[in-house]
């Protein structure tokens, strides 16, 4: 059987990673996008590379969803069967200080892989995934959030990507692409980057219980979100673009913590018992009790989680969960991991990563 190509934009990011994984594992050439930077961020895909001299499946491009030229280029000279439009400035905070930036990459940076498709002639070619997201839902006041949910965004970010949402969509019918839109909820890993909620705290609490820092400032805890493993959405995306029809789907566990609780599992991974107290900007939490022998860096007593408000959205998406009811059944899917699996799997990589980075200071 002929070998497929794949071009992922956002290769070098959490779920581009494990994207080339596993398209790599399935036999594709795969070609990820990297942007030029005045340091190296291929990390997360150091254990994929070799060099291109060497018979490799694996190529990397420097390259911009800002710059169209770039990126019908790169279409027309690699032409891919699938592309994985994953690029984008992907925080939410960030979004309200950068929205003409996030718009740039988000919005119109999907607008210009579509058209490079309609240009090149090549929309019977080539299959189109978006990587499109829950905050699309905003504050939505149902409970579980499906394809048939209304979208209601709060934020540049959320608003950039309901334009590619539906950009996506438009190609779709209006032209007949293969062109889906994934409804990601949120999902972690170790990879994860270190200024989301999740990542923040498992690096955070390992580097209080180790002595490397003294305390961990958040900003809203007491927000809801469906955490599932990067590595089980990245399959999907791929099931998405095998499908028969191109059909937009919610991926999702359907179960929601708050990000307290999130605080808390991790605390009872070091063996750590925090207790709570204050109110809203004021909540903070102190060590009641700890494992000496995990948490040589601590003291009965200390704070160790306070509330900045520098963290605070202008506007916050309180409450995100979602049924992915629809995928289970027409792409076969279960959600792999759950939430104490994933805690369990991100502070135990976070533990190493810290250990190391003591044991060199
Ligand atoms: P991420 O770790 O922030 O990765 C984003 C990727 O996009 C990085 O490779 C980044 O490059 C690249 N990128 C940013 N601006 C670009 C530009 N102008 N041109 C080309 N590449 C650019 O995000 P992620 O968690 O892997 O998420 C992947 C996609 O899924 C994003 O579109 C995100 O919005 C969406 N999504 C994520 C979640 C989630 O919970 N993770 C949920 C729903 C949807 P650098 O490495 O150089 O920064
Ligand atoms: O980890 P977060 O920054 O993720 P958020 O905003 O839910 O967005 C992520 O998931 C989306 C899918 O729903 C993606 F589309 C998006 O690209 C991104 O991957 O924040 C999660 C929650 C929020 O309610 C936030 O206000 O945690 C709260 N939070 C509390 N303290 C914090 C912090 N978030 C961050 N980043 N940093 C804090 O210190």
């Amino acid at each position: 059987m002929k070998q497929k190509i794949a071009l992922i934009t956002g290769a070098t990011g959490q779920d581009g990673s494990y994207l080339c994984d596993f398209l790599l594992k399935k036999n594709y050439i795969v070609h990820g996008v990297k942007r030029r930077s005045s340091s190296i961020n291929t990390q997360r895909l150091d254990y994929l590379y070799t060099d291109p001299h060497n018979k490799t499946n694996f190529f990397l491009h420097y390259g911009d969803v800002i710059d169209a030229n770039n990126i019908l280029e790169l279409i027309k000279s690699i032409k891919p069967d699938e592309i994985y439009n994953l690029a984008a400035q992907s925080h939410v905070l960030t979004s309200f200080k950068t929205p003409d930036y996030t718009t740039q990459v988000n919005a119109l940076g999907t607008l210009r892989i579509l058209e490079s498709i309609k240009i090149l002639g090549m929309r019977n070619k080539t299959k189109f995934y978006q990587a499109s997201t829950s905050e699309l839902f905003g504050n939505s006041k149902v409970k579980k959030l499906s394809e048939s949910s209304q979208f209601s965004p709060e934020s540049p970010y959320a608003t950039s990507k309901l334009y590619a949402y539906y950009i996506t969509k438009n190609y779709r019918d209006a032209y007949g692409f293969f062109a889906v839109n994934g409804i990601l909820f949120n999902h972690e890993s170790p990879r994860r980057g270190e200024t989301f909620v999740t990542r923040k705290i498992t690096i955070g609490l390992n580097k209080i219980a180790l002595g490397v820092e003294k305390k961990l400032y958040l900003g809203n805890i007491n927000s809801y979100r469906d955490w599932g493993h990067a590595r089980d959405y990245a399959e999907m995306q791929w099931k998405m673009l095998q499908n028969n029809i191109p059909r937009d789907y919610v991926i999702a566990t359907g179960k929601a913590y708050t990000v307290k609780f999130f605080v808390e599992e991790c605390c009872k991974f070091l063996d750590i018992k925090i207790v709570w107290s204050g109110k809203n900007e004021n909540e903070f939490a102190y060590v009641k009790s700890f494992n000496p022998k995990k948490c040589p860096g601590l003291k009965i007593g200390r704070k160790i989680i306070e509330i900045d408000k520098k963290y605070f959205r202008p506007n916050e998406v309180n409450y995100l969960n979602g049924d992915s009811s629809k995928a289970q059944k027409e792409l076969r899917w279960k959600p792999k991991t759950n939430v104490y699996q994933l805690i369990k799997e991100m502070m135990t990589e976070d533990y190493k990563l810290t250990k190391n980075l003591f044991n060199s200071l």
